[in-house]
């Protein structure tokens, strides 16, 4: 398994390229790399003037914007800001209008594969329908809603409804536990959660509406008036009377129109939690505007998207993939596009494929994880493999969440693609709303593991610690330049934080600071991204920050003190590796594996299944210098299995790291 594992030095000494297949390219919106050079160098010459250009051209106005950026408080950059629209108008109405409304715009394929299909009207009617139920709740604009729901057409129509109301949408992914839905929704202030009985995936129906409870019970919750609740499987759940609802009931006698609320483009259309480097997660506020426009050409642009494609992005709604790649992007194209409620691997590890077959996907958008996981499951059981399967439909490819790997981009590029679609690596952030650096499918020469170029007008750069420009081959830190209209604007609640985190002082105040490292490669100037530089692990391309996870370890009685690392993994990208000092003595043995079950399951309740460590390793103390910082660079070392070649003579306490190279 060990070729699923490259090491950096694997992906930048790649030299295979794979230029765009000419039928592709002659069809695509951006066709060949002069036109990815003229769109760059508009963005150049006269930067307002091309966003403007494209905000006008992309997006249906109420009233027309006069300003384009204004940049009079750094970094708080405000995008269009004169202008009214609605998110909501833009991806519905406008497609009743130009002859959509028969179009399918969600095809819904459940857990255990029953088909549902949506179409514009009838989505526009759901939305509408729900929007006068919120509004007949009280609900307006600006309040903010806590989503807590499956994958679903309600889902989509959750969030459809907020933004049509100018409520402002927080998605929380459907396996956080208790706890971090209710810091989400005390952080965020809801007024209402929208949330399911319950949900199905693989088989197994899981809770959502009594997390919900326990949520609320936990306390501080007291801005939240109601809870609606999606009926998916009718499973048994408590009802507590005058707050919670059903959401067929709240809309049975709604009508079928709603008169959309027109924001201002800096309206904050969702806020999206996500992992730092500390243990609090941060709201990333989004515009409307802005961030709709780079939803939407992006899926011009990077995806190519035509009318009668076949749109199918596999990521969750609680993730901001799911948000501007299946609730906003496909739907301002007008696009149909795939929406599963289940898992990769249920009834079996062909899943992807017998829906692509079924539904005739055209374009499939996944995770290097899924990619992994699916390879493995293919060698196991070659009946599983794609090409066992007719996905002779698929005409691009798209991979994002984390860096993908030479040979996992290989298999994804032969047995997936066939040898014959485009597959474009998407580069980008929670904070950036839409994709920073990717190939185009009709332009750029493919370099399996790297993310090639940014985008038209996304001022990519790499830089040192002081802030001055890298030379190609030089690895360094990735910045953006200049603010895009997509950008994140501000932490919820948090506008300092918001600030130190993305514009530190240190690089000046105006470089938008990613959290990866880059580098470039000397001959191409192409980006391989070289992965976090802070302490947030990526594993299955979800973001968790190691403070989070240690804060959730140190909160258990048992616990004293607890570290918490990344160590490379073949399927998951990393994997979360935990050290841990108990307030008793070290257990070893039976009672190790028990107390470190114990604690799994603890970081499960706390965070959710998501963040459990892989492994725990026990120790008495953790290494230390002797300021007493922990040092997390040995524990990596340690982590990976790896002999310790660094200088240990600052640490405080060299006899620890003997004892804790053995695993529990
Ligand atoms: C969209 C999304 C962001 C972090 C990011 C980076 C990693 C995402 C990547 C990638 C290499 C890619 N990342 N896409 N690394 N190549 N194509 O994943 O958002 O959950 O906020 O994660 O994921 O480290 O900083 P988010």
């Amino acid at each position: 398994m060990s070729d699923l594992q490259n090491t950096q030095d694997d992906v930048k000494a790649e030299n295979r390229i794979f230029p765009p297949p000419a039928e592709f390219a002659a069809k695509a919106a951006i066709s060949g790399m002069d036109a990815y050079h003229a769109l760059c160098k508009e963005a150049e010459q006269d930067y307002e003037g091309f966003w403007g250009r494209l905000a006008k051209e992309n997006l249906t106005w109420h009233k027309p914007f006069e300003s384009v950026l204004n940049e009079s408080n750094v970094p708080f950059y405000r995008w269009f800001e004169d202008g009214l629209l609605n998110a909501s108008y833009n991806c519905l109405d406008v497609n009743l209008q130009n002859g959509n409304a028969e179009k399918v715009a969600l095809i819904f394929e459940a857990d255990d594969g029953t088909v549902t299909k949506v179409t514009y009207r009838e989505l526009h009617a759901k939305v509408c329908q729900f929007a006068n139920g919120l509004k007949s709740l009280g609900i307006v604009k600006g309040d903010r809603v806590v989503i807590y729901m499956p994958m679903s057409v309600e889902g989509v129509v959750a969030m459809q409804a907020c933004a049509r109301i100018g409520a402002t949408h927080s998605v929380v992914f459907g396996g956080f536990s208790a706890k971090s839905l209710q810091e989400r929704i005390v952080d965020v202030g809801a007024v209402a959660v929208i949330t399911a009985d319950e949900q199905v995936r693989g088989g197994k129906h899981l809770p959502l509406k009594s997390i919900v409870d326990e949520a609320i019970a936990m306390g501080d919750c007291e801005k939240v008036r109601n809870v609606v609740i999606y009926r998916r499987t009718g499973g048994q759940i408590g009802f507590t009377a005058g707050r919670d609802l059903w959401m067929h009931e709240l809309v049975a006698n709604q009508a079928a129109d709603c008169e959309p609320e027109w924001v201002d483009a800096e309206h904050p259309l969702f806020i999206l939690y996500t992992s730092g480097s500390t243990g609090k997660p941060k709201g990333v506020q989004h515009s409307t505007g802005g961030y709709l426009l780079w939803a939407k050409l992006t899926m011009k642009w990077t995806f190519d998207i035509k009318p009668d494609d076949v749109f199918w992005c596999t990521a969750d709604i609680g993730w901001v993939t799911g948000h501007s790649y299946i609730a906003y992007g496909p739907l301002a194209m007008g696009a149909t596009e795939i929406v599963f409620e289940g898992v990769p691997t249920y009834p079996n590890a062909g899943r992807f494929w017998s829906m692509i077959e079924k539904h005739k996907a055209t374009i499939f958008y996944t995770a290097p994880t899924a990619i992994r996981s699916l390879i493995k499951a293919s060698d196991a059981d070659p009946a599983v493999h794609p090409l066992k399967y007719d996905i002779s439909s698929l005409r691009l490819l798209g991979s994002v969440g984390e860096p993908i790997n030479p040979e996992a981009w290989m298999w994804y590029h032969r047995n997936v693609g066939q040898e014959r679609c485009p597959i474009v690596d998407t580069f980008w952030q929670t904070e950036t709303g839409g994709h920073m650096m990717t190939p185009l499918p009709g332009a750029t020469p493919l370099v399996p593991g790297s993310c090639t170029l940014p985008l038209p007008g996304i001022m990519a750069a790499i830089v040192d610690e002081t802030g001055n420009d890298l030379p190609n081959g030089q690895g360094g830190i990735l910045v953006v330049k200049r603010p895009w209209p997509s950008m994140i604007r501000t932490i919820w609640g948090d506008p300092e934080r918001f600030k130190k985190s993305y514009f530190p002082e240190e690089f000046g105040g105006k470089l938008y600071l990613a959290g990866d490292g880059a580098i470039r490669n000397k001959d191409t100037a192409y980006f391989t991204i070289t992965g976090r530089i802070d302490d947030v692990l990526n594993v299955s391309g979800h973001r968790m920050g190691t403070m989070e996870i240690e804060s959730a370890l140190v909160a258990n009685p048992l616990v004293a003190e607890a570290a918490v690392v990344g160590k490379p993994d073949d399927t998951t990208g990393e994997a979360i590796c935990a050290f841990v000092v108990l307030k008793g003595a070290r257990p070893t043995g039976d009672e190790a594996k028990k107390i470190a079950t114990e604690l799994r399951n603890w970081v499960a309740k706390e965070i959710g299944p998501i963040a459990k460590p892989k492994e725990i390793r026990f120790g008495d103390n953790l290494p230390k210098t002797r300021s007493g910082k922990i040092m997390r660079r040995l524990l990596r070392v340690l982590a990976k299995g790896e002999a310790i070649t660094q200088d240990v003579s600052t640490l405080e306490n060299p006899a620890i790291l003997e004892q804790l190279k053995q695993a529990q």
